[in-house]
């Protein structure tokens, strides 16, 4: 299987963490987002919506949308679990991944977009929407550190998606300026844990 992505955006790091927990290797095509190759006639043919991960089947399917991929994936090879065992677990690690995405992913994301010059000159930048956005992203943090209190994972007690769209996440929070604070015990606790888990580094 054929992985396209990059190094740096936290979309594809999320499927090369998930495929590093099943133990797969996958090929990586590697897309460079800052010289616009996701934006090129070459990518677009792969997908028109200009965006990695994009994951090409040994047949030639290819899927997008990073959560979609990493539930193809836990379909494909369903040890380790991480998406829930029981129609429970998997209810709640969904209700978790739901969360982080709407809640923390998406007030990173656009920060980053509104408001680093990454993307200044390449798209319409409100600088206004990337501080409201980062203050969404700042109350997502500090209720994640409460919800890990006297918890070593998100859900189920057990390592699961959940943690790894939570620790991808907030690790490119890094690019907008946040870090766990001083007091964020729990998080960053959580944060040492993941990060020392070989996936870390996919
Ligand atoms: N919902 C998509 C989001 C994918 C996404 O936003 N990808 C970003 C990197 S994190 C991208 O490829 N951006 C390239 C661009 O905007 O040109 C997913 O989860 O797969």
């Amino acid at each position: 299987m054929k992985l396209y992505s990059n190094r740096y955006a936290p979309s594809p790091r999320r499927v090369r963490m998930f495929a590093a927990e099943k133990g797969l290797s996958l090929d990586i095509v590697e897309v460079d987002i800052r010289a616009n190759e996701t934006q090129g006639h070459d990518f677009l043919a792969v997908n028109p919506r200009g965006e990695v991960p994009v994951l090409e089947l040994d047949d030639g399917s290819l899927l997008t949308e990073s959560l979609a991929i990493c539930r193809h994936l836990e379909c494909l090879y369903p040890e380790p679990n991480l998406w829930g065992i029981t129609q429970l677990e998997q209810a709640e690690i969904n209700s978790m991944v739901d969360r982080l995405m709407f809640r923390l992913y998406i007030p990173v994301a656009q920060a980053f977009r509104h408001g680093h010059s990454f993307w200044a000159g390449r798209v319409e930048q409100v600088p206004a929407y990337a501080q409201v956005a980062t203050q969404s992203a700042i109350k997502e943090l500090h209720s994640l550190d409460s919800m890990l209190d006297g918890r070593p994972y998100l859900c189920a007690e057990r390592f699961t998606a959940a943690d790894i769209v939570g620790f991808t996440t907030t690790d490119f929070a890094k690019a907008i300026g946040l870090r766990p604070e001083p007091h964020q015990v729990n998080l960053r606790r959580w944060l040492d844990i993941i990060s020392a888990r070989p996936s870390a580094t996919a």
